[in-house]
């Protein structure tokens, strides 16, 4: 059993970070008493639309964001009023799976209760409102947790966020067991405090005492994600997250799991001390031993990570500065068990398949896509309230994926015909779209993102449109690109494991990265810094005409420009190249 010791007990002499001042954000954590900070106080306060300072950050850890509109900002500021302060509330949903009432809720709530009136599906398997303002805070909470029985508990701040899996259907036995796995790791990581009943949902005591045996007091240093992957798929991108699972399947069972450790794709532009990095992998795992060991890594994190720098916090990085073998010596040792040499396995696919598939129970899913996961009303395109038709008939569930997309799965044949039509006319299926469409992907970005530095999701589907035009006209029309663009180096819609991807620099600049491959198993490299709108398009209509020529067969484009020698082939971490 891994014990529970405080972070402070934990922490071994050598401790690098020991001797140096915390990060504010620790006082704020440990002041906090169990998360509430002043947030009551501040609910009640009318004469702003914000939060104190301390408790923008402690918010987070219910699952909320403070947000100003950036597009308004100038002239908010011109006229000398405060900002227009609003708030973005992230959904835990583990595995990404809802049902239709579900779904009807979530709708309802978003038009009723939202400035932005849009329902956004993430990167990580789940859902986000923008514009909630602060005085309708707590009937978002509440309607959520009461109707669609649905909570935003750390799916922000210092803690396990939202935890992901593999959403194929079509292998509906082991969906099931990777999808439970998922459940019960976000289970086992949730806190143990009472703080997010009593203040938004004036709630009854949950927990008779409170304390938190896993992460201790003052939480982790930083974010941490965890991923179970069911291969072939990566739909998950494994080496974005700080633990990830790639379950090992022998017939119609799991049998245990590779572990990998240390994923994580953020940076900031021109410091080389930080990179996006792989995940190492530990070696396999019986299935049963999941927990402990998901316990063990959270734990040797929490005790080794840095909480001095937060740039600096995350697992990639304590695995930088601890090694290797030693984080992977210590979750040995707290969860009792020894890892084997890993078993082999193969990712070969990682977008979704959009349109039908027949899962192997004779039930039908329907992977409609949509760009950038923004589920709103668009002139002509009705997308919100075709699902909403949609989930009034719909007898399955639904599955959010990891690529922003949404499937309407476990449809009975006799119903496949009714939400086909329902689907066509709303814009859910649109023959339109392009392989490329279905594979590029965007961060939220402006206007809502405090941290963006140029346009992503916006910009998204005039790219989008561009390089379709650059493919069509060197003959690639049917092929695609995975594309990826950022509204900064964060690398939210993950950037960092793209064949090609734009990470915003400044409004309409971005750098070019180059050399993922289709899988997610490689981090592309900066081919080009600063470039606008029209050097981009110049450079990609060079470099898919030249794909286009010397590929060999079914080269996919990351793979072709490390071949040609347009980008030197990067082997494990940015780290490698910007040193
Ligand atoms: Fe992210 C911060 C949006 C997935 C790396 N991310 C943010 C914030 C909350 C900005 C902020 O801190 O104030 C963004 C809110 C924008 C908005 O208005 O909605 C934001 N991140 C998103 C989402 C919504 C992007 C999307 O288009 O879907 C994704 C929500 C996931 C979820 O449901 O939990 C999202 N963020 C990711 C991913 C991809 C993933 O997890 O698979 C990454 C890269 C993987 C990783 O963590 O390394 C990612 N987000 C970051 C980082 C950099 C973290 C780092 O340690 O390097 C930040 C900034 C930070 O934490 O300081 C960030
Ligand atoms: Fe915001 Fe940057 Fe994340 Fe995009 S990548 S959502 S701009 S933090």
């Amino acid at each position: 059993m891994t014990e529970t010791l405080t972070p402070q007990q934990n922490v071994p002499e050598k401790h690098p970070f020991m001797s140096q001042k915390l990060h504010d954000n620790e006082r704020i954590k440990s002041e906090s008493n169990f998360l509430r900070g002043k947030i009551v106080e501040g609910l009640q306060e009318a004469t702003t639309g914000a939060f104190s300072s301390d408790d923008v950050q402690l918010i987070k850890f219910h699952g909320l964001y403070q947000q100003d509109h950036r597009d308004f900002r100038a002239e908010r500021k011109k006229q000398k009023l405060e900002p227009l302060y609003s708030f973005l509330l992230r959904a835990r949903l583990p595995g990404g799976v809802i049902t239709p009432q579900q779904l009807l809720e979530i709708d309802r709530i978003s038009s009723e209760l939202t400035n932005a009136g849009s329902i956004r599906l993430t990167t990580r398997q789940t859902f986000q409102y923008h514009g909630i303002y602060k005085r309708h805070l707590k009937s978002v909470f509440q309607e959520l947790k009461f109707k669609a029985n649905i909570d935003s508990i750390f799916t922000a701040g210092d803690v396990n966020r939202n935890v992901i899996c593999t959403s194929n259907p079509m292998q509906s036995e082991l969906h099931a067991q990777v999808y439970e796995w998922s459940t019960k790791i976000s289970e086992m990581l949730l806190p143990h405090s009472n703080a997010f009943a009593e203040i938004w949902l004036d709630g009854e005591k949950i927990h008779e005492t409170e304390h938190e045996p896993i992460y201790g007091e003052t939480l982790l240093p930083r974010k941490f994600k965890i991923a179970v992957a069911l291969p072939p798929f990566n739909d998950v991108d494994v080496h974005a997250n700080d633990l990830n699972f790639v379950a090992i399947v022998k017939d119609t069972h799991v049998v245990g799991f590779n572990v990998l450790v240390g994923g994580g794709l953020g940076m900031t532009h021109g410091d080389k001390t930080t990179f996006p990095r792989k995940a190492d992998d530990f070696g396999f795992i019986a299935v049963n031993d999941i927990l402990e060991v998901t316990k063990a890594v959270v734990t040797t994190q929490r005790d080794l990570g840095n909480r001095v720098s937060r740039s600096h916090a995350r697992t990639k990085y304590t695995l930088e500065t601890h090694g290797v073998e030693k984080f992977k010596q210590e979750v040995e040792g707290r969860a009792g068990i020894r890892f084997e040499p890993s078993r082999p396995y193969e990712f070969t696919e990682r977008g979704d398949r959009i349109g039908w598939v027949k899962g192997c129970d004779n039930k039908w899913h329907l992977t409609v896509f949509i760009e950038s996961g923004r589920i709103l009303d668009y002139p002509g395109k009705p997308l919100k309230s075709g699902l909403v038709a949609i989930a009034k008939i719909h007898q399955g569930d639904f599955r959010i994926t990891s690529n922003q997309n949404l499937i309407i799965a476990n449809v009975p044949e006799a119903e496949k015909d009714k939400i086909e039509i329902l689907a066509r006319q709303c814009g859910l299926i649109d023959d339109r779209h392009t392989a490329q469409r279905f594979n590029s992907m965007a961060c939220v970005a402006f206007p809502t993102c405090p941290l963006a530095m140029a346009e992503a999701e916006r910009y998204l589907p005039t790219l989008v449109n561009d390089i379709e035009i650059l493919l069509k006209k060197h003959n690639l029309a049917e092929d695609h690109i995975v594309l990826r663009v950022t509204g900064c180096p964060n690398g939210c819609a993950r950037s960092m494991l793209a064949e090609a991807s734009l990470v915003g620099k400044a409004p309409g600049r971005y750098n070019l990265y180059l050399g993922g491959n289709t899988n997610g198993t490689r981090i592309p490299k900066m081919y080009q810094e600063n470039i606008d709108q029209s050097s981009i398009l110049a450079t990609m209509d060079e470099l898919i005409g030249r794909w286009a020529i010397e590929r060999r067969a079914h080269e996919g484009f990351g793979d072709y420009v490390i071949r040609a020698g347009i980008i030197k082939k990067v082997i494990r971490a940015s780290r490698d190249f910007h040193n």
